[in-house]
C-alpha cells in the first residue's frame, strides 16, 4: 500500500516564513513517495476568537498558498477540514480515549491559555489535540510533516493509536512526525528566542509582505555581539536563525552556509539572506496572485473534498464498528 502523507495548516492569521520553511515549501516533493492529504485546518482556527470574514479570507489565502507552493491538485488531495464531516464525527468518539491529564500537559495549550483569562478559554482549545489526532488517523497517515512545535501533538496521536488498537485490534495506522533537519523552528527576527508565529506576530516575515518590507525586516533583524557569522543557538540566536533561513531556502546544510559566509560582516550577510528570501518570495507571490485571480483554488478544494470524504468515511465506519456503534445502512 502507498504511504499516506498528511499535514494541515490553520488559517489563523497571515502565514509566515516559518510556516513556509517548516512545512509548505517542501510539500510538493512528497507526491514522489505516496498519497498526499493536505488540508486547511479551519475548525482548529475556531479554537481562538476569529472574525468570520477574516477566517474566510485566510482560508482562501491558504488554499492559494498551498497551490503557489507547487502542489498539483490532481496529484494531492487538498481540502478544507470543515468540508469533511468525518473529522467532527470521529472527534466525538475519540474524545473518550484521550484524557484530561495528558491534554493539560500540551505545551501549545499551556502557552496559548497562559495569555488568556480562564473564563475565556474554550473547550476546543483544550481539546485541540483530539481533533488533530482524528485529522491524522482518518487518512491512515503514517508520515506527518510538521514544524518542531507540533511533534508533541503527533506523539499524543501515537499514544491514542496504541491505546485504541490495544483495545479493539488493528484499526488505526501509527503515524510519525517528520521534521526537517534545517528549518523546523524559525524564530522571530525581533526576538530570536521565540518562535515566529502567526497568532503572536513579533518579528514575523509574512508571506504577503511586499519585497521591500521583507528586505527591511531582514536588514533590521536582531543580531548579536561579535562579528563572526557562526551557528551558535545559545550565544548567537539571531545569526543562527538567519543562517537557518538561508540554508533552508538554498537547500544546503548549516555547515555549508557557514562556509559561504566565512569572513563576512553582519551587514553583508544580512543582505545575502534578504536576496535569497526576496528571490523565492517574488516567484511564490506571483503564483499566489495568479491563483487568487483565476480562483483556481475553488475547483481544487471541491475535488479534494470529494476524495477526502471517500477515504475518511471508510475509516470512520471501521472505528464505529470497532467501538460498537450500530451500522444500519
Ligand atoms: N516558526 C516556525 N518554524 C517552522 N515551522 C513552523 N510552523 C509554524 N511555525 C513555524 C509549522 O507550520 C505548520 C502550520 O502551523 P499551524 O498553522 O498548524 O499552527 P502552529 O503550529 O501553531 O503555527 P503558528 O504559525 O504558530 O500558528 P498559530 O500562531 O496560529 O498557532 C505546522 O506544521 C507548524 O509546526
Amino acid at each position: 500500500m502507498a504511504e499516506k502523507i498528511l499535514t494541515g495548516i490553520k488559517p489563523t492569521g497571515q502565514l509566515t516564513l516559518g510556516n513556509y520553511i517548516g512545512v509548505l515549501k517542501h510539500l510538493h516533493k512528497e507526491v514522489e513517495r505516496g498519497d498526499c492529504y493536505y488540508f486547511i485546518a479551519d475548525l482548529h482556527a475556531l479554537t481562538l476568537p476569529i472574525d468570520p470574514e477574516v477566517l474566510r479570507q485566510n482560508s482562501i489565502d491558504l488554499a492559494c498558498f498551498y497551490l503557489a507552493a507547487g502542489l498539483d491538485p490532481k496529484k494531492v488531495t487538498l481540502f478544507l477540514q470543515s468540508s469533511v464531516s468525518a473529522h467532527a464525527e470521529l472527534n466525538a468518539i475519540m474524545q473518550n480515549y484521550l484524557y484530561m491529564g495528558e491534554l493539560s500537559r500540551m505545551t501549545q495549550f499551556k502557552d496559548k491559555s497562559s495569555k488568556m483569562k480562564e473564563s475565556a478559554i474554550g473547550l476546543g482549545l483544550f481539546a485541540y489535540p483530539v481533533l488533530m489526532a482524528c485529522d491524522i488517523v482518518l487518512y491512515d497517515a503514517s508520515a506527518i510533516p510538521v514544524g518542531e512545535d507540533q511533534i508533541q501533538h503527533v506523539e499524543l496521536t501515537r499514544d491514542l493509536v496504541n491505546r485504541f488498537n490495544n483495545r479493539y485490534g488493528d484499526i488505526l495506522v501509527m503515524p510519525k512526525a517528520e521534521v526537517r533537519k534545517v528549518g523546523a523552528r524559525i524564530m522571530s527576527l525581533s526576538d530570536p528566542t521565540v518562535k515566529m508565529s502567526k497568532s503572536d506576530p513579533k518579528g514575523d516575515i509574512f508571506l504577503k509582505d511586499d519585497l521591500k518590507t521583507i528586505r527591511k525586516k531582514i536588514m533590521s533583524a536582531v543580531t548579536d555581539s561579535g562579528c563572526e557569522v557562526k551557528f551558535d543557538q545559545e550565544n548567537k540566536p539571531g545569526i543562527s536563525n538567519l543562517l537557518t533561513i538561508y540554508a533552508a531556502l538554498k537547500d544546503i546544510s548549516i555547515e555549508e552556509a557557514e562556509k559561504e559566509f566565512e569572513g563576512y560582516r553582519y551587514g553583508d550577510f544580512k543582505k545575502a539572506v534578504a536576496d535569497v528570501v526576496c528571490a523565492e518570495m517574488e516567484i511564490f507571490q506571483n503564483k499566489y496572485r495568479e491563483i487568487l485571480e483565476t480562483k483556481a483554488y475553488e475547483e481544487a478544494l471541491r475535488e479534494g473534498a470529494k476524495r477526502a470524504q471517500a477515504i475518511a468515511n471508510q475509516t470512520l465506519k471501521r472505528v464505529k464498528n470497532a467501538v460498537g456503534l450500530l451500522d444500519i445502512e
